[in-house]
């Protein structure tokens, strides 16, 4: 079994404690660290949303496996980020309020920051108001990124966009969002500057964006 399957494995089977080794063997074995990510972890990950949706596991066998998969990226973050964090300006990230994923956000920090931005991570479930007040806070900011999950929280991405408008900051800074059940189309319906379906073209398009 190649070490980049053990990974795989490792995530779906919520090998916590295994984890980070698995994921140092594959690096020592000379696997390229984003098809460690990119296969091992988040093609993991998509298999468990796909047995979780066929009633094959259920919440906790899927808490176990984000945890083994967050101990993993760990190990491979120095691996992925570049040296040149924070040349690029600041991002503000966060997922919306009322969820809490927060895998895909934390992959789209990371490859932000690899790109050269210095990222603030808000965290999870967070309010409208906290985007505003870390803009506010950070007034040389040009780019906030909003995730959601659920298709019951996508509503919190227009709460989000429109509590930047109300707050009279939209001129001054881009919003990007993101998330599995956000579109384009949903994107552009609630104003935001820009959507990505993953977080490699997030970190292309935030460099895009203040270039
Ligand atoms: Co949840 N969950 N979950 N869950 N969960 C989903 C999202 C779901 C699709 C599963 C399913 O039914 N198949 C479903 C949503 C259905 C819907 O709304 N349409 C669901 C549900 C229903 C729920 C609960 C309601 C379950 C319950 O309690 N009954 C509950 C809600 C809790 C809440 O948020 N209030 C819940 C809870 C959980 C856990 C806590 C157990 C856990 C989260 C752990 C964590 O994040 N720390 C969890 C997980 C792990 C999942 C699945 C299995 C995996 C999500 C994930 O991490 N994917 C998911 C099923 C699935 O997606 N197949 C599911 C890997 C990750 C790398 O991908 O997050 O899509 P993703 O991010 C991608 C892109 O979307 C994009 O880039 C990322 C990487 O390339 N992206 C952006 C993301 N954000 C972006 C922002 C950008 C740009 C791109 O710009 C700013």
């Amino acid at each position: 079994m190649s070490a980049i399957q053990k990974v795989v494995e490792a995530v779906e089977g919520g090998k916590v404690k295994l984890i980070e080794e698995l994921v140092q063997e594959a690096l020592d074995s000379g696997a390229d660290p984003e098809e460690i990510l990119n296969v091992g972890m988040v093609g993991a990950m998509s298999s468990i949303g796909a047995k979780f949706q066929a009633n094959e596991l259920f919440v906790p066998e899927m808490l176990i496996s984000a945890k083994t998969m967050k101990k993993g990226i760990e190990i491979l973050r120095p691996h992925l980020a570049s040296d040149a964090i924070g040349k690029k300006g600041k991002f503000i990230i966060g997922t919306v309020q009322g969820d809490l994923h927060d895998i895909g956000k934390n992959l789209v920090a990371l490859m932000v920051e690899s790109a050269g931005f210095e990222v603030i991570d808000l965290g999870v479930d967070v309010l409208p108001e906290a985007f505003v007040a870390a803009l506010k806070e950070n007034p040389d900011c040009k780019l906030i990124g909003a995730s959601a999950l659920l298709t019951t929280t996508m509503g919190a991405l227009k709460g989000t966009v429109d509590a930047i408008k109300d707050a009279g900051l939209k001129d001054k800074v881009k919003v990007m969002v993101g998330g599995a059940p956000v579109t384009q189309e949903f994107a552009d319906e609630i104003g935001a500057d820009a959507y990505t379906p993953d977080a490699g073209s997030a970190a292309s398009k935030a460099l895009e964006l203040v270039a």
